[in-house]
């Protein structure tokens, strides 16, 4: 029998929700407290297929009110193979001390649900 192809998202060996609107540090959503002007924060994530189709990524982008503070380093591949996983690097460098917030959108092939989206957020501070 076949399934479909199916999209999860982990950080922290943690499922992320789909529409989570919540970051958190336990699954590296929320990035903490970062310099501004600094090297920033890395967080890497897994993009897990769980299905035994390959799943073809169309984009990853990041949306919302901050989204130029969040920075994509890796993880522009347009396939995850079945049973496998790709990483996804997102680097926090906030342009404005505060509380800086976004949105991960990722854009797939997965039949009834093409968009994987999840908060994140994280605090600029000064010297
Ligand atoms: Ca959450």
């Amino acid at each position: 029998m076949w399934s479909l192809p199916k999209l999860d998202v982990y950080g922290h060996e943690r499922l992320i929700a789909r529409d989570d609107t919540t970051p958190d540090p336990a699954d590296r959503t929320d990035f903490g407290d970062t310099l501004v002007g600094g090297e920033g924060t890395l967080h890497i994530f897994a993009m897990r297929n769980r299905g035994d189709k390959s799943l073809k990524l169309s984009a990853i982008n990041i949306a919302g009110p901050h989204s130029d503070d969040f920075v994509i380093e890796y993880g522009q591949k347009d396939e995850v193979f079945h049973y496998s996983m790709e990483a996804l690097h997102i680097r926090f460098k906030p342009k404005s001390v505060g509380v800086r917030t976004a949105t991960v959108e990722i854009h797939s092939d997965e039949k009834d649900k093409p968009v994987y989206k999840f908060a994140i957020a994280g605090n600029g501070t000064a010297k």
